[in-house]
């Protein structure tokens, strides 16, 4: 009788396919720490010398993200006086992603009792945005920032 030794040994070899998929979504905003924990998110705040104050009152209340929209910015003096004739710039970003605003968003035109029409604000994505607004104005040229969490 003969044992038949049927047993053999096959070494298969799989190699590993590390499959190391680079999600290329990597479009330079992927750094996840938190904003500090103190900010103010009000919509009305006092300049940063104290001349004026501001409200922003965006388009429908909620501020979407990926949706050009329009704001009101409505001015005043530190006493409650309201500002029509002023030169008004906005700029903003991101503090945590090193970068602005994708658009050039302006303030177009004077509504009146103070209420300015401000175009093209956009925000791209979520997170803590700045936006500050320059004024220039008879009583003196000043900055108000206001923090946004999208
Ligand atoms: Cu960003």
């Amino acid at each position: 009788m003969r044992a038949f030794n049927a047993s053999r040994t096959i070494h298969r070899f799989i190699a590993p396919a590390v499959a190391a998929v680079a999600v290329a979504t990597l479009t330079g905003c992927m750094m996840f720490s938190k904003p500090p924990a103190d900010l103010d998110y009000s919509r009305t705040r006092t300049s940063e010398s104290g001349i004026y104050r501001a409200t922003i009152r965006p388009q429908g209340d909620s501020i979407p993200k990926g949706k050009l929209q329009r704001w009101t910015l409505h001015l005043e003096t530190a006493s409650g006086a309201p500002v029509d004739s002023a030169a008004l710039a906005v700029d903003g970003g991101m503090p945590q992603h090193g970068h602005g605003l994708p658009t050039k968003p302006r303030v177009t035109r004077a509504l009146g009792n103070g209420d300015h029409l401000v175009e093209g604000m956009k925000f791209n994505m979520g997170g803590w945005w700045v936006v500050k607004f320059r004024v220039n104005a008879a009583a003196g040229a000043d900055s108000v920032v206001f923090n946004l969490s999208l």
